[in-house]
C-alpha cells in the first residue's frame, strides 16, 4: 500500500488521522504546487486530479480523503476515529458530512476562487465573483457549529473523531490564507486549541508548510 502525499489540508488530514492511529505507510510525494497532480501519470490513476490518494497492493486506487480514512479505519479499527458500533459510525459520518457541507467545502471553494485564484484558474472552473459569498457561507456554518458545541469537547461524540480532524486541518490551513476562525466562536476556539495541542497536529504538518505561513 502506498500513500500519495502532498502539501495541503486534505493530505494533512489523512496524515493526522494516520498519526492518531500510529499507522505508517510508504509515501510517494507529488508536486502539488507544480501541478504534477493534474497531469498523467497521476491523472491516469486518479482522474479527479487532486490529492491525496492511496494505492492498494492489488492496484486499486482510492481518492477522496474521507473514503481513504474509512478504508484505513476498517484495517485499523483502534482507536476508533469513526466508530466501534453502527450507531457511533453513523453519528460520526453525519457530523463529518455536516462539517463538509456547512464549512469546509464553501471555505475551500472560497479560497480557490479568492486567494488561490492564480493557482487554480488554470486547473478548474473558477468563479471569482462567488468567493466572498462562499466565505460568508463557511463563516455562518462555523457560527452554527459553535452554538452546537456548547458543553461538548469534540464534534461528533465524547472522543476525537474524523469530523474533528477534517475541520481542524481545514481551519488550520484557512487561518494562513485569509479565513481565520473568528474568536467570537468561543466553543470552537477552545476546541481548536485542544486539537492543536495533540501530537498528531504537529506530526502531520508537511515540511513545505513548516517553512511558510500556509499550514497543510
Ligand atoms: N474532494 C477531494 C478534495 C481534495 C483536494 O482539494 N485536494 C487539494 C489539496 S488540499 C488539491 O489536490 N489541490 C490541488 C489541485 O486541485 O490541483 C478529497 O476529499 O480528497
Amino acid at each position: 500500500m502506498k500513500f500519495y502525499d502532498a502539501v495541503g489540508p486534505n493530505p494533512r488530514l489523512v496524515r493526522m488521522f494516520m498519526a492518531e492511529k500510529a499507522i505508517e505507510l510508504p509515501k510517494l510525494e507529488i508536486d502539488l504546487l507544480g501541478g504534477e497532480n493534474r497531469r498523467p501519470p497521476y491523472t491516469d490513476k486518479n482522474p479527479g486530479g487532486q490529492m491525496p490518494a492511496l494505492e492498494l497492493d492489488d492496484g486499486t486506487f482510492l481518492a477522496e480523503t474521507v473514503v481513504i480514512c474509512e478504508y484505513l479505519e476498517e484495517l485499523h479499527p483502534k482507536p476508533a476515529l469513526i466508530g466501534a458500533t453502527a450507531v457511533e459510525r453513523a453519528v460520526t459520518r453525519m457530523w463529518t458530512r455536516r462539517v463538509e457541507l456547512w464549512i469546509t467545502e464553501p471555505l475551500s471553494a472560497g479560497f480557490r476562487y479568492g486567494e488561490g485564484l492564480a493557482m487554480f484558474k488554470g486547473r478548474m472552473r473558477t468563479i471569482p465573483q462567488a468567493a466572498d459569498d462562499l466565505k460568508a457561507l463557511a463563516r455562518e456554518g462555523l457560527e452554527k457549529l459553535d452554538a452546537l458545541m456548547a458543553g461538548r469537547e469534540f464534534i461528533a461524540r465524547g472522543t476525537i473523531s474524523l469530523a474533528d480532524i477534517v475541520l481542524y486541518a481545514l481551519l488550520d490551513f484557512a487561518a494562513g490564507v485569509g479565513q481565520p476562525l473568528d474568536a467570537k466562536n468561543r466553543n470552537l476556539s477552545a476546541w481548536f486549541s485542544r486539537m492543536a495541542a495533540r501530537p498528531s497536529a504537529a506530526a502531520s504538518i508537511h515540511p513545505i508548510a513548516k517553512a511558510g505561513k500556509m499550514r497543510g
